[in-house]
């Protein structure tokens, strides 16, 4: 048996995150994870960070590289009716957004921690939590055939949806909340220039669009497709020519294609599950909660989620108090409904439902009052770089 105090369930970036920042407050942590590092880093997911998010990675002394090589975008473009019309994010809401892969943040938190001796143990198998209620927890998993434990003070379930930490809380003490979407985003990544410097989210009566990107010389883009829909019906000329329909003609006609490099399809959910905490074990990102990507809130949540946790661990292992942790789950839903309440909307304006012509209509309607109210601007542009945290 091997003593931790915060076990740690998951190498993705909430856990990864998690062990930094506890580590720099000399607050003793092991990850496991059942995957390998190289698996970890190379999924293909996330990519805008807002500024909370990147004052995190920097207090925790990660954020050379996002600084060097990020993108700072101060504008969002949304197109809808054969025009684009652009929100000037720092403008209306006083912070940009930044442009930087989940893959990238995941190397640099993955290289800190090996650097400063942390505890990882990847590809571990049959993990579970015994006894998250009582005084003392523990994590078991097995490694190459032989069979580990770990005691600890506390488990992060940082293991994603499909994780082991919320499936071992009994049903009795969760509620879940969920709603599925009838469409899935079809993304493709490619070594080409983006169609604009900026992300532009496009309505068009074919379905959603997204053109974002990773780099200057490296575009990530979306289309809505069905959810019953299959990578291999996607040969790229179907994918680029599909892309190009759904935007305006002057960005129809800039749009630089390539061969993709991934390719992949993702379903939308909202899910929330509720308390976030059961006994010594909390849930931390994915693991409690999933937003559809429009607004790219995922990512950034489960960072805000770390945020709340560490700071209640810090005040716990200095003078014992545990008032932030019984609070971590009331201040962390309080940021996830919020975040999942903007990305539901912004889901629900964006993407064709039906071929209800009058549904249609009240999305034009919805998004022509946006660009023209400024208040409306403003709720916009403010819950799209983030919001405030409360003291
Ligand atoms: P992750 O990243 O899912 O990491 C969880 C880690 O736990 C491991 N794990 C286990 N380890 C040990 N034992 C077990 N039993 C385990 N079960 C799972 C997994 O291998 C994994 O390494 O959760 P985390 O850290 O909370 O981070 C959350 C973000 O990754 C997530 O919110 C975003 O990536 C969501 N998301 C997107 N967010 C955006 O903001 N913009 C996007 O464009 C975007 N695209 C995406 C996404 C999520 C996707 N998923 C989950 C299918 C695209 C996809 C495909
Ligand atoms: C991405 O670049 O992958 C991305 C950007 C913005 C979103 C979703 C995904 O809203």
């Amino acid at each position: 048996m091997t003593r931790t105090q915060v076990a740690i369930i998951g190498a993705g970036p909430s856990g990864l995150l998690l062990a930094r920042l506890l580590g720099r407050h000399g607050i003793d942590s092991t990850i496991v994870e059942q995957r390998s590092r190289a698996y970890v880093e190379s999924r293909i997911r996330a990519g805008l960070l807002e500024r909370s998010t990147v004052e995190l990675l920097d207090e925790c002394g990660v954020g050379a590289r996002l600084h060097a090589e990020g993108l700072v975008h101060d504008g969002v473009r949304l197109a809808f009716a054969g025009q684009v019309h652009r929100l000037d994010l720092r403008e209306l809401a006083g912070h940009p957004m930044t442009v930087y892969g989940q893959t990238e943040l995941t190397k640099d938190l993955g290289e800190a921690l090996a650097r400063a001796g942390a505890r990882l143990v990847y590809e571990a198998e049959r993990v579970a939590v015994h006894e998250p209620d009582g005084p003392r927890p523990r994590v078991s998993y097995e490694l190459a055939g032989v069979e580990h434990e770990l005691e600890c003070d506390f488990i992060a379930g940082c293991d994603g949806f499909h994780g082991v930490c919320r499936a071992s809380v009994p049903a009795a003490a969760i509620k879940l909340y969920e709603r599925v979407y009838p469409f899935g985003w079809l993304g493709v990544l490619a070594e080409v220039p983006p169609v604009d410097d900026e992300l532009i989210y496009a309505n068009h009566a074919r379905g959603f669009a997204l053109c974002s990107m990773r780099s200057r010389e490296r575009s990530r883009y979306y289309v809505q497709c069905p959810l019953d829909d299959r990578v291999e019906s996607w040969p790229d000329a179907r994918f680029w020519d599909e892309l190009r329909a759904r935007q305006p003609s002057h960005e129809a006609g800039r749009l630089i294609t390539g061969p993709s490099i991934e390719k992949s399809i993702a379903p939308l959910r909202s899910f929330v599950a509720e308390p976030m905490r059961f006994g010594r074990l909390f849930l931390v990102g994915d693991a409690a909660h999933i937003v559809p990507p429009t607004g790219a809130k995922g990512l950034n949540l489960a960072a805000a989620d770390v945020r709340v946790l560490y700071q209640g661990l810090v005040e716990h292992y200095r003078g014992g108090a545990t008032r932030l942790l019984d609070e971590y789950s009331a201040r962390a839903l309080s940021r996830v409904w919020k975040a999942t309440r903007f990305s539901w909307w912004f889901t629900s304006v964006m993407h064709r439902f039906s071929d209800d012509s009058f549904a249609y209509k009240l999305q034009l309607a919805e998004l022509e009052y946006l660009i023209d109210s400024p208040a409306a601007s403003r709720a916009f542009a403010e819950n799209y770089v983030g919001l405030d945290f409360p003291a």
